[in-house]
């Protein structure tokens, strides 16, 4: 059985207190690992590493750390059959998924950054005839990177790589739900030669391990992407210790499909927004509006595409959808589709757990669902459900698709349909919601600001946003 390290000053050791958490396999829901049930000693351990290797880090050349993040790149892409591998394993996600987007894009995140960090400049204000201002960024020192486990390396490095370009030691805990893949991560730092200490991997629960890193002195920054509830806390533990603050939390984002769309175009990526990973991303788009001429026909069309999603073996090529990734996670997103019916959903297709043979007859699957005749207001249609569950809504006006679209307390993301390009910007703009996507979904540019509006989140990562939000910035003014 793996029993995974925690990732400290270059070396991996076991946890202090010898405690380990059983890591399940969401396919199977059999324990297949252990992991390191890490509490605040190896924190302290981890800052401590961190903070010592801070001076040499920060004095390094950005062009010299940029590399070293570029050299992290090349060795996961070399290695991105075994890190899917373990993320499909770890996670329940189809492989192909893993392979496709999860681990090439944990490549980009360091290879995007180690590059632009060399292209990022700092501003001088000048007031003719009276003084020089300029600004410089310093890294914060020792910063904290808290992620989640539903895109486990591609949410881990998209907080690490920033914060490690820009100059800073990181303190790292990966969701000790899916751990497997930060712990690979631990040996490819080791081959690409990163010094001891830069960055410090630690495993365990978010009341152990988690709120130590929220709580140390030492950590200057906590950037974490997470539940609503959980970011709550997290604020308030650090909010009066003076902590920069880059909280992802949850969405419940709308998907709005006008008439004149390209129905086919729209139906097809619906499908991708409603269903991959399960489901359980948070820009999934879980309220899907369509406008009434075009209901009938989108609904068709839609069901029969659900109706080809495969759901198994996450292993296996062929499966479309994989498992939930656990059973606490399984039981939720059921009790969403029972509250959906007691709210008076009209079910149109799954709403069940689905039980596999053979190697995955413990696993946690569910059959892709869809709700009809749903209030805009009603519970189901304004909680996080993130899983594969959605909702149809039929609407007539552009002012009532938008009222309902902006009704929840999330601002995450919305996606809309539309030819008529003066609507599109017109709802765009009207939208609460951090990212909007016109006819696409989930396409990406990491030089973008991303994030979301009310409990949605605060900050922007990607970007300069990412390197403005690692760094402190200091005006130095020279009289002329
Ligand atoms: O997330 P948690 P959970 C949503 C989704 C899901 C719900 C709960 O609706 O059903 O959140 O998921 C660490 N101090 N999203 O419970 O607990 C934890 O160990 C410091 C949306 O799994 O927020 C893990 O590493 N850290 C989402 C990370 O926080 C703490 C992705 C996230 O776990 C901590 C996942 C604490 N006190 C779930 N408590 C998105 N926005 O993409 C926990 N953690």
């Amino acid at each position: 059985m793996l029993q995974l390290q925690n990732f400290i000053n270059g070396q991996f050791v076991p946890p202090v207190a010898g405690r380990y958490l059983p890591n399940i396999e969401p396919a199977t829901g059999l324990v297949y690992g252990q992991i390191p049930d890490s509490d605040a000693t190896d924190v302290a351990r981890a800052v401590e590493a961190a903070q010592a290797a801070f001076p040499a880090w920060r004095a390094l050349a950005a062009e010299k750390r940029g590399r070293l993040l570029v050299r992290l790149a090349e060795l996961i892409e070399q290695n991105l059959e075994p890190l899917a591998q373990a993320e499909s394993r770890d996670n329940g996600k189809p492989v192909a998924l893993a392979r496709m987007v999860d681990i090439p894009r944990a490549a980009s995140n360091f290879a995007f950054f180690g590059t632009g960090v060399g292209h990022f400049a700092s501003e001088t204000h000048f007031q003719e005839g009276l003084a020089l201002n300029y600004t410089v960024r310093h890294p914060l020192g020792v910063v904290g990177c808290i992620s989640p486990w539903n895109l486990p390396l591609y949410l881990f490095t998209w907080k690490i790589a920033p914060a490690l370009a820009a100059g800073n030691c990181v303190v790292a805990k990966p969701s000790e739900i899916t751990p497997a893949t930060a712990f690979l991560l631990g040996e490819l730092c080791q081959q690409a030669g990163l010094p001891a200490g830069v960055l410090n991997i630690v495993h365990g629960t978010g009341p152990g391990a988690g709120q130590a890193i929220v709580e140390h002195p030492l950590v200057k920054a906590i950037s974490f992407t997470g539940g609503t509830k959980t970011g709550e806390h997290i604020a308030r533990t650090a909010a009066p210790m003076f902590k920069k603050l880059s909280l992802e939390l949850g969405g419940k984002n709308p998907n709005l499909i006008f008439a004149d769309c390209d129905l086919a175009a729209a139906v097809s990526t619906s499908i991708q927004s409603s269903f991959s990973n399960q489901g359980q991303i948070c820009l999934c788009g879980s309220r899907i509006f369509i406008e009434r001429p075009i209901y009938e026909q989108f609904k068709a069309a839609f069901l029969e595409r659900v109706a080809g999603l495969t759901v198994g073996d996450p292993l296996l090529e062929t499966s479309r959808q994989g498992a939930l990734v656990s059973e606490a996670h399984l039981l939720k997103v059921q009790s969403y589709i029972e509250l959906a019916r007691q709210e008076g959903g009209t079910l149109l297709a799954g709403g069940e757990r689905v039980r596999l043979d053979g190697r995955c007859a413990g696993g946690f699957f569910l059959q892709p669902t869809v709700f009809e005749g749903l209030a805009p207001n009603c519970r189901t249609n304004r909680e996080e459900i993130f899983g594969p569950v959605v909702t149809l809504t039929p609407f007539d006006t552009e002012a009532e698709v938008l009222d309902w679209a902006n009704g929840t307390d999330y601002g995450l993301s919305a996606t809309i349909w539309t030819r008529d390009l003066d609507r599109a910007h017109r709802v765009a703009h009207a939208l609460h919601a951090g990212v909007v996507w016109i006819n696409t979904w989930l396409l990406r540019d990491l030089r973008t600001p991303f994030g979301g509006m009310k409990n949605s989140g605060v900050g922007r990562e990607g970007g300069l946003e990412a390197l403005r939000f690692f760094t402190e910035a200091q005006n130095v003014c020279v009289k002329l």
